[in-house]
C-alpha cells in the first residue's frame, strides 16, 4: 500500500457502525489496518481523533481522522471513485436504497 493512501479503521468487535465501514471498505476493495477499541478504556488515539462523541467508529486516511459512521461512507464513495459506487446516479433510487438502508440498521433495535 503506498504511504499516501494509508487506511486505518478504529472499530469495536460488536458495532453495527463499524461493520457498515468495514463492508464499504470491502466493497471497494480498499485495504486497510483495523484497530479494535477497547469501549470502556478508550484509546489516546480514539480521544484524539473523535474529541467530541469519543465513540467508533473512526476512519484515518493519511493521518486525517474522519467520523460518523455515514460521513465515512460518504467520503470513501467520494475519495475512492474508480471502484463501484455506493449510489446510483438516479434521485429516486438513490432515496429508495437511503431508505431501505437505514431500515435494515434500525432492525437491531426490534430483536
Ligand atoms: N452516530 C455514530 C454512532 C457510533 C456509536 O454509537 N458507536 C458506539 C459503538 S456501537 C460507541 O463507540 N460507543 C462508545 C460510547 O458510547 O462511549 C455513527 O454513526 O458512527
Amino acid at each position: 500500500m503506498a504511504e499516501e493512501n494509508k487506511v486505518s479503521l478504529h472499530g469495536f468487535f460488536a458495532s453495527p457502525y463499524v461493520r457498515r465501514v468495514e463492508l464499504a471498505l470491502k466493497f471497494k476493495g480498499i485495504p486497510y489496518e483495523y484497530v479494535e477499541e477497547d469501549l470502556k478504556n478508550k484509546s489516546s488515539l480514539l480521544l484524539k481523533y473523535n474529541p467530541v462523541h469519543k465513540k467508533v467508529p473512526v476512519l484515518v486516511h493519511n493521518g486525517k481522522p474522519i467520523v460518523e459512521s455515514l460521513i465515512i461512507l460518504e467520503y470513501i464513495d467520494e475519495t475512492w471513485k474508480n471502484g463501484p459506487r455506493f449510489l446510483p446516479e438516479d434521485p429516486y433510487k438513490r432515496a429508495q436504497i437511503r431508505f431501505w438502508a437505514s431500515f435494515v440498521h434500525q432492525q437491531k433495535y426490534i430483536v
